[in-house]
């Protein structure tokens, strides 16, 4: 069979309840975009205000001007759609040489309390599939997911089409 890969038939997570998504979440996995930023011991923590706007902070190790290693301090607010769980993210660092940027930003697939899986598309092709995309595999807990929590996390990786494309990013060994 061929899989679809269309940008605007993904499935996102339904009823997606983003009180309980609030909280720390340690990446775990990333695909990257074109223009890889954020690295590894990426923690993002995302926050419910009282009137319902989700914003999250961010850090993680990255290297600017080619050579700089550095702990990068981000923040975001993110903008509601017609989908609970797809949401525009617009985002800023701490420091004026950071990235800057307005993504999508959607929560594919969650539990809550162990994993996470987030996708976002930055530029579709004429065929509507996507043609630079990045993914974080969250977890809640900085050691990884659980054993048992690999295969819905892969397979949400099929779905998105991104099967393979990931790598592993540290959550503990550096200073951030
Ligand atoms: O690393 C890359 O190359 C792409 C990611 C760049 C955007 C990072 C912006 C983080 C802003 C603070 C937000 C926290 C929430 C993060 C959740 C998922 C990752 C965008």
């Amino acid at each position: 069979w061929a899989q679809d890969c269309q940008v605007d038939n993904i499935q996102v997570m339904q009823n997606f309840n983003r009180t309980k998504y609030a909280g720390t979440w340690y990446a775990v996995a990333k695909k990257d975009p074109v223009g890889l930023f954020l690295l590894d011991n990426i923690v993002a923590q995302f926050n419910i205000a009282e009137d319902g706007q989700m914003t999250a902070t961010a850090e993680g190790r990255v290297i600017i001007l080619q050579q700089w290693e550095l702990c990068a301090h981000m923040f975001a607010t993110f903008e509601d759609t017609y989908d609970p769980a797809k949401f525009k993210m617009k985002y800023w660092g701490a420091a004026a040489n950071l990235q800057t940027g307005y993504d999508d930003h959607w929560v594919i697939s969650t539990d809550y309390d162990n994993y996470a899986v987030h996708y976002a598309c930055r530029e579709k092709g004429y065929d509507g599939t996507c043609i630079d995309s990045y993914s974080f595999v969250f977890s809640r807990h900085p050691t990884g997911l659980r054993p048992e929590d690999q295969y819905i996390v892969t397979q949400k990786k099929q779905e998105i089409c991104l099967l393979g494309k990931y790598r592993r990013v540290h959550t503990i060994n550096f200073f951030c």
